[in-house]
């Protein structure tokens, strides 16, 4: 479901990235959203990055999802250079388990804002994005409102089994 005209745009710093920003891809097709998403490092790739973060908005983007680990000055650096809401992920450094990724995505100084959610959350990062763009399209918005309504249900039928089945026996089959 990657688009030549999406509204979306997923870049992570590595292939290594992928396991964790895939989730955000997954929301996008979920709600139907055209994406797309790509490699770009500001440290190994930053003339790419660069011309990506400056012509995003001329390109029909509307979002931008940047994931990165370590150092992880991706988002930030393309915050920098666009003028579209940037949506940052900390993706989990074997190191520091992505602490070093979420105080440096979070630490934006005042002026240039990166949205950044859990360490590893790309499944939020994609529906952040999808909220964003649903505030300028009911038909979209609809869709988040129902999606809300699916998760109460699933923590209400979650709630009458675990009374049904008792605990241990639902423990034993998470
Ligand atoms: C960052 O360095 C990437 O975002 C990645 O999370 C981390 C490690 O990259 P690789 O060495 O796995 O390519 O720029």
């Amino acid at each position: 479901m990657e688009s030549s005209s999406p509204l979306i745009a997923i870049v992570m710093g590595s292939d290594s990235d992928l396991p964790t920003m895939a989730a955000a891809a997954q929301v996008c097709e979920q709600f139907g959203i055209p994406y797309q998403l790509q490699i770009l490092s500001a440290h190994r790739t930053p003339e790419a990055m660069l011309e990506f973060a400056r012509s995003a908005h001329t390109q029909g983007i509307r979002v931008i999802i940047a994931g990165a680990g370590g150092a992880a000055h991706l988002p930030g650096m393309v915050a920098a250079l666009t003028p579209l809401p940037v949506v940052g992920v900390p993706v989990a450094s074997q190191h520091l388990q992505g602490l070093d990724s979420l105080y440096s995505i979070v630490q934006m100084p005042r002026g240039i804002p990166v949205a950044t959610v859990a360490i590893g959350n790309g499944h939020n990062a994609g529906l952040l994005a999808v909220q964003i763009l649903a505030c300028g399209d009911p038909e979209l918005l609809q869709q988040v409102i129902a999606y809300r309504e699916s998760l109460k249900q699933s923590v209400q039928e979650k709630n009458v089994q675990l009374h049904a089945r008792g605990w241990k026996d639902y423990l034993a089959n998470l």
